[in-house]
């Protein structure tokens, strides 16, 4: 049985916005943004380094556009609420003694430590998220190491801090937010359920003004509405460009030609040979990591049909290789489901123009509901895989 405690705490801490009865509804509003952003973020490092049970779908085809808005939108929701958080409950960090009597001490001391470990590692991620969105590192780490090894460190926390304060929590949501705490139920004056709703709903409402002012890098019909969007639907031939040929330091060889190998076998086919191949046009978004999104129609010979047409064999896994040479996206890997969708094209073609070299020029990989990351532009070379 969990024993009901009371709530009251000391008296100069039930100010309004510091009532446990804001505390836990900031909680679960925060639990349900971190769930949302760390379920999406799971699925979009697993999409990158998927282990040997994982298979993503490739319909539909803006799968990944939508779980990563929502991993950055609630990532985004979640700083507001956190802040919100901390300001409700902070009189309680500084309790004093820190550490309660000998029989308590246990739990009272892994909650302090849980509490800190959580703090830390949740600003940890919502900062570097943020840095990352704006493309800027400065720090010595491998991003998308440490945000998602931190990721963990938070989801622990989260569920120990859970844990710790369940029954608090549990009598804190069966409390209606217009009741007065118990402290307070005496004394008579000001009734204050209507500032704890005001604090509530002031975090809530900037959490969601904050969602709606970033949204629009990735809901189309938002960009009018989103001041703060770090990207948007323009760009060269429509789309936002991440790495420029420049940055890249492609230089397309005159000669160029795309190379398709396969345990046996190997073809290659100049720009021509590949343009006088059936195309195909599809409308296909680039959903950046980053959580900006944007579609367009691409038209080029659908990998499949390339692999068929060459002899090579199809249903497996395709390496596919750029022309740059020390990026960081020079290649990706088609799973063997994305490698047999015929949405999978080798494009030449973006919006109707052929593609700018800092688009792919002369020709990139685009696929379903996959992150851009793994989107390779000037492509040099095919490879099946056993
Ligand atoms: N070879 C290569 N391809 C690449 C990249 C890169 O750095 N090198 N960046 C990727 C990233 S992070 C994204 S979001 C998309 C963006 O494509 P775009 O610049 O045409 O919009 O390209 C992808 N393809
Ligand atoms: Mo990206």
């Amino acid at each position: 049985m969990i024993r009901r405690p009371r709530l009251p705490v000391p008296e100069d801490f039930t100010a309004p916005s510091h009532s446990p009865l804001v505390a836990a509804r900031l909680g679960l509003w925060l639990g349900v943004a971190f769930g949302l952003c760390f379920g999406t973020g799971l699925l979009s490092h697993y999409i990158q380094h998927p282990p040997g049970w994982f298979a993503w779908p490739t319909r539909p085809v803006n799968l990944y556009r939508v779980t990563q808005g929502v991993h950055v939108l609630s990532g985004v929701a979640a700083i507001p609420l956190l802040l919100a958080k901390l300001w409700s409950v902070y009189p309680r960090l500084f309790v004093r003694p820190p550490v309660r009597q000998p029989i308590r001490l246990s739990v009272h001391a892994l909650e302090r430590v849980s509490v800190l470990v959580l703090v830390c590692a949740a600003f940890f991620e919502l900062v570097t998220g943020l840095f990352n969105v704006a493309q800027s590192y400065p720090w010595g780490f491998f991003f998308p190491t440490a945000h998602y090894a931190v990721a963990w460190l938070v989801a622990g926390a989260v569920l120990l801090h859970v844990a710790v304060k369940l029954p608090v929590a549990r009598a804190a949501l069966g409390t209606p937010l217009r009741g007065r705490t118990a402290a307070r139920a005496a004394a008579p004056g000001r009734d204050e359920s209507s500032e704890r709703r005001a604090f509530l709903r002031t975090s809530v409402g900037v959490a969601g003004i904050a969602v709606l002012a970033t949204a629009g890098v990735t809901v189309p019909w938002l960009r009018r509405v989103s001041p703060l969007a770090w990207r948007s639907a323009s760009g060269p031939q429509g789309i936002p460009i991440n790495r420029t040929a420049a940055a890249a330091r492609i230089a397309v060889p005159p000669d160029w030609r795309l190379e398709i190998v396969w345990p046996g076998g190997r073809h290659t086919l100049s720009l021509a040979d590949l343009a006088a191949l059936p195309h195909r046009t599809a409308e296909l978004p680039i959903a950046c990591v980053e959580g900006w999104s944007a579609s367009a129609h691409w038209t080029g010979v659908p990998v499949v049909e390339l692999l068929r047409w060459a002899g090579a064999p199809t249903g497996r896994p395709v390496r596919v290789t750029s022309l740059e040479t020390d990026g960081l996206y020079a290649a990706s890997t088609l799973p063997a489901a994305h490698a047999r969708d015929p949405l999978t094209l080798l494009a030449l073609r973006i919006n109707g123009e052929q593609l700018s070299p800092d688009h792919g020029y002369p020709c990139r990989l685009i696929a379903a509901s996959r992150p851009g990351v793994l989107q390779t532009k000037w492509v040099a070379r095919l490879e099946v895989l056993r």
